[in-house]
């Protein structure tokens, strides 16, 4: 699309108006990750159920990501914007503690 810029001069019958291109304005979001460290006592099966209930995963690749974690100590359980990340972050945390196990829940920008 092409429209007359603001130069003052306007939309004239001379046709100098300078001509400016209009994109469309689109920024991407700031993404970050959500990520679950490993502990030695919450148990397995109680981070599957975390990354089923909050994070949408299927039973199958909950196990992969807990027993990532497990093994590695940090894993990624998604990617989301700001307020949702946040989000997340404050309902793991807050069903951890509801339940005393020790699972720690973070987000960091991508
Ligand atoms: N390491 C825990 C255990 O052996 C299991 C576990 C996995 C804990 C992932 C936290 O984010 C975690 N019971």
């Amino acid at each position: 699309m092409v429209r007359r810029g603001a130069d003052g001069g306007g939309d004239d019958e001379s046709g100098t108006g300078i001509v400016t291109k209009v994109r469309p304005k689109t920024k991407r979001p700031n993404l970050y990750r959500v990520l679950i460290l490993n502990d030695d006592y919450t148990p397995m099966e109680f981070v599957v159920h975390v990354l089923e209930r909050f994070f949408n995963k299927g039973p199958e690749e909950a196990t992969q990501i807990m027993l990532h974690v497990h093994h590695n100590g940090v894993g990624e359980c998604g990617v989301y914007t700001y307020e949702v990340a946040e989000t997340k972050v404050t309902q793991v945390m807050d069903f951890a503690r509801k339940h005393q196990h020790p699972l720690q829940c973070v987000m960091e920008k991508k």
